[in-house]
């Protein structure tokens, strides 16, 4: 399994944002958010990343926990992703392409080794950085993203390599979603969803009658996001920082 600040992403038993728009209805937002493990801003425990976790003043073995790993936010947040890559537990240090649901993201900041933000925030190209919604996090790399939650909805972040993905790595990040409409009544716990007695009718038909409904901007994965912003925004956005959020990104594999 793969963790991210200690904590192994994996799909609940109800849709995530079934149970996001239900706690933003009855509680307002922010809310926590029940059965989601709230990602740290930093790691629970600090070892040299670019070592095994058993090298001296490393843990010594893999920690964590495993759930439904969410960054819970406000809408017009802007938010700074540090990403560390950390070697796994066999020695090997992977790649890892992280890509964004709903929104896209500049890449602020990237180098070797361990991220020190003493040294590396004075590196970061705040003038023109690039827009993307997917980027690669090298071997024994960090890279430092920063991005405008201005998109309502809930959106996975996550590497795009399937298997890493199926093993935990990635998270949900959650934004305003008291500002989506009502989900529709046919949305049930996942391993709930069945036809109802008597419903004969097949994938197509189902295809074609919910053409043209409206669930909201943040019910699917979308890969679309809202589109894609100028460069002249991005240096606003970039500079003119309402709300960092820093985060850190430890990576450890457990051996099977
Ligand atoms: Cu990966």
């Amino acid at each position: 399994m793969w963790g991210i600040n200690n904590i192994t992403n994996i799909q609940g038993k109800e849709p995530l944002v079934a149970t996001s728009v239900r706690a933003a209805q009855e509680l307002g937002w922010p809310a926590e958010l029940p059965d989601t493990l709230p990602m740290p801003l930093e790691p629970p425990f600090v070892w040299n990343y670019t070592e095994l976790v058993d090298a001296p003043g490393g843990p010594g073995a893999p920690i964590g926990t495993a759930g439904r790993a969410v960054v819970i936010l406000e809408e017009g947040a802007v938010v700074e992703f540090v990403l560390q890559n950390a070697r796994a537990l066999n020695g090997v240090a992977e790649f890892h392409p992280w890509h964004m649901h709903g929104h896209s993201f500049w890449v602020v900041g990237q180098g070797d080794g361990i991220y020190d933000p003493d040294v590396d925030v004075d590196t970061y190209n705040l003038e023109n950085p690039v827009l993307r919604d997917t980027v690669n996090l090298w071997p024994l790399q960090w890279v430092a993203i920063r991005v405008l939650a201005d998109n309502p909805g809930v959106w996975f972040f996550h590497c795009h390599l399937t298997s890493h993905v199926l093993m935990g790595m990635g998270l949900s990040m959650v934004v305003q979603p008291d500002k989506l409409e009502a989900l529709p009544e046919n949305v049930k716990y996942c391993a709930e969803t069945e036809l109802d007695e008597g419903d004969t009718s097949t994938a197509a038909d189902v295809s074609t009658s919910t053409e043209g409904g409206s669930t909201g901007n943040g019910t699917g994965s979308s890969t679309t996001g809202e589109g894609v912003r100028t460069a002249t925004s991005s240096a606003d956005v970039v500079t003119s920082l309402l709300e960092s959020l820093v985060l850190f990104m430890a990576t450890i594999t457990l051996l099977l």
